[in-house]
């Protein structure tokens, strides 16, 4: 095919965000997220769920009620998105504040599309 008219290639994942044509060996590769989702139950208080929002999952005060309420609501919401290592940090510190209070509190890591 002659260079005038010849189709540009997709542009890869990774320039999408800027629009920037980069070299495959110099372009930056975002790394997969994942979403923290968080599961209601009978017996965890909803002041706690907003708690650890704040602390662990560094949400307003408006946020956290907005996010606790849609879980107490719907039986399961989003309670942030992160890299799986950052996800994974919080699970943990989640359910060692829940398991010292004895909640039964779940959450569960799933890919963000
Ligand atoms: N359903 C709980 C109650 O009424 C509150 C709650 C909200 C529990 C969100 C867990 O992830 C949860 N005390």
């Amino acid at each position: 095919m002659s260079d005038e008219k010849r189709p540009s290639k997709p542009r890869p994942l990774g320039d999408r965000q800027t629009g920037l044509i980069l070299d495959e060996r110099t372009r930056t590769k975002q790394p997969p997220l994942y979403k923290v989702l968080l599961h209601n139950d009978d017996y965890t208080t909803r002041e706690f769920v907003v708690w650890v929002l704040q602390t662990v999952f560094h949400k307003s005060d408006d946020e956290a009620v907005a996010i606790m309420s849609h879980v107490h609501n719907h039986g399961v919401g989003v309670a942030g998105i992160y890299t799986f290592e950052v996800a994974e940090t919080k699970v943990t510190k989640t359910l060692h504040l829940a398991r010292a209070q004895q909640y039964p509190l779940q959450l569960t890591i799933e890919p963000a599309d």
